[in-house]
């Protein structure tokens, strides 16, 4: 029965191949879950879920330093409000299309329902490539962006936040123009600054999560992080604060990598040079390439977007840690990860491992944390931002983190035991399926109690 549903979704949804990906993984995860409620399968909770509630589209013109007229896409998909206002982030980025932002908008749903905190699902972005733009265009192109999507926002309605190409700075000139053009102060974006109502921990957040979330899973199995070598993908938000954990918790991270290629130092990334990484990539925009030409430990290797893997995943390791962006590791780089040693992997990116990567690793008992458990951690923190905002109050970093951390055990213990409740085999008992289900459970029964409106 799960079946008609999803081909409802890929017929009624053509050419948007990450989002029926997206579905097909929670669908076939719920097959267990279907045919214990009927009265899910009678209010047609499976087809809801994966409609979005309203998706916003628009366009974004804009004028760049040479004085020529630009225009981008602009999109906000409101998934699903069952248990919260929409929340999720903004990506700007060249490849940002429908499929990519209902994915990810699918995705968030569950996710947030697994904080634990009472947050619907939502995503949104541009198509447009901050890279290479001065700070002026950035501003200029947030503010002609929020022009259409303010009217839409509300604290209480939908509240975005950051991902790919929006950190600090682009949430700074998104939430200026949306103050001026609400004319009220209100927590209506996360990742705020830290003197004008952002959450401590917020920028750290989604990276601690997932280096959490990677201990509970060693940790359960009588491990832990000392010692172990990491595999870092990415060298932005994510990828800086999941290293600056990995060395808090005792592990050696020894890559880190952009679109344009990757580093390998051996002798481990350490604090001052995770510090020379976060000043290459925040304030100086710069390649990772650079890493090298500062430290000889390391080797820069290109990659080539167009190889059949990624040699960044053929490096010795114990653990993965894939902090870039979606599909990033295939079947063959999964196999080269095990073959390597790696024996866990926690997805601090939203879908980073293709759908035959997964298998291989839930396969070869590999541990394996999926992104809407293990990156929860950002939008769990948002969570509390938004908790703060309403109160009126800042809470201590060791406060936060210390929420943070118990939200992300949490997640870990409830994933597990939704999986063990619903599975027919031992096989069954792994992460993607117990966060499919808890995280689905609470919005459906939401749902339920709300009737089909
Ligand atoms: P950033 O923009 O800070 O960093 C993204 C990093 O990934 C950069 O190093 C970038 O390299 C690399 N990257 C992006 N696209 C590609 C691509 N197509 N191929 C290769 N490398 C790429 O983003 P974040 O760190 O915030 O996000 C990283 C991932 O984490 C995303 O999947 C995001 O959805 C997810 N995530 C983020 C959260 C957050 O709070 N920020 C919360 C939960 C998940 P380059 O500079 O060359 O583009
Ligand atoms: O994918 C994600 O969870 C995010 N980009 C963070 C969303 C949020 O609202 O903090």
């Amino acid at each position: 029965m799960t079946k008609d549903a999803f081909n409802k979704v890929t017929s009624t949804n053509p050419n948007e191949p990450e989002f029926h990906q997206a579905v097909k993984e929670v669908f076939d995860s719920l097959i267990p879950v279907m045919e214990k409620h009927p009265e899910f399968r009678a209010a047609k909770i499976l087809e809801r879920i994966a409609e979005p509630e309203r998706v916003i589209m628009f366009s974004v013109p804009w004028v760049d330093d040479r004085g020529e007229v630009q225009v981008n896409k602009g999109f906000r998909i409101e998934m699903n409000s069952a248990i919260g206002p929409y929340k999720g982030g903004l990506r700007f980025h060249p490849t940002v299309n429908l499929s990519i932002l209902k994915f990810l908008a699918f995705e968030q749903i569950f996710k947030n329902s697994l904080t634990t905190l009472p947050l619907g699902g939502g995503k949104g972005g541009s198509n447009f490539d901050p890279k290479g733009k001065s700070d002026n265009e950035v501003m200029r192109f947030c503010q002609a962006f929020m022009r259409e999507l303010f009217r839409h926002l509300g604290p209480n309605t939908d509240v975005p936040a950051g991902d790919i190409g929006v950190g600090g700075r682009e949430i700074g000139y998104l939430f200026g123009s949306y103050k001026k053009l609400a004319n009220e102060f209100t927590g209506v974006l996360t990742g705020k600054g830290g003197n004008w109502g952002g959450s401590l921990i917020r920028p750290e957040a989604t990276g601690y999560g997932a280096v959490y979330f990677a201990e509970e899973m060693l940790k359960a199995n009588g491990k832990d992080l000392k010692g172990k070598a990491c595999l870092i993908s990415g060298s932005g938000n994510v990828a800086q604060f999941a290293a600056e954990k990995v060395l808090d918790l005792g592990g050696k991270v020894v890559t880190f990598s952009d679109s344009s290629g990757f580093i390998y130092d051996e002798q481990g990334i350490d604090r001052d040079k995770l510090a020379f990484v976060m000043e290459l990539k925040n304030v100086k925009r710069g390649r990772i390439k650079e890493f090298a030409d500062k430290y000889n430990s390391a080797v820069y290797t290109p990659v080539d977007a167009n190889a059949d893997h990624n040699p960044l995943w053929g490096v010795k390791a114990d653990v993965g840690l894939p902090c870039a962006t979606q599909n990033e590791i295939n079947a063959k780089d999964a196999q080269n990860m095990i073959n390597n040693g790696v024996m866990c992997v926690s997805e601090g990116a939203n879908m980073p491992t293709q759908p035959a990567a997964m298998e291989l690793f839930l396969d070869k008992g590999v541990l394996f944390g999926p992104g809407k458990a293990s990156n929860a951690g950002g939008v769990a923190v948002s969570g509390l931002e938004m908790s703060q905002n309403s109160l009126r109050l800042s809470w201590t970093r060791e406060e936060v983190d210390n929420r943070l951390h118990n939200i992300m055990k949490a997640i870990h213990k409830n994933s597990l035991e939704a999986a063990k409740t619903y599975a027919k085999t031992d096989k069954e008992v792994n992460y993607v399926n117990g966060a499919n289900i808890a995280g689905f459970l609470k919005v459906a029964n939401a749902m339920l109690d709300q009737g089909v409106i």
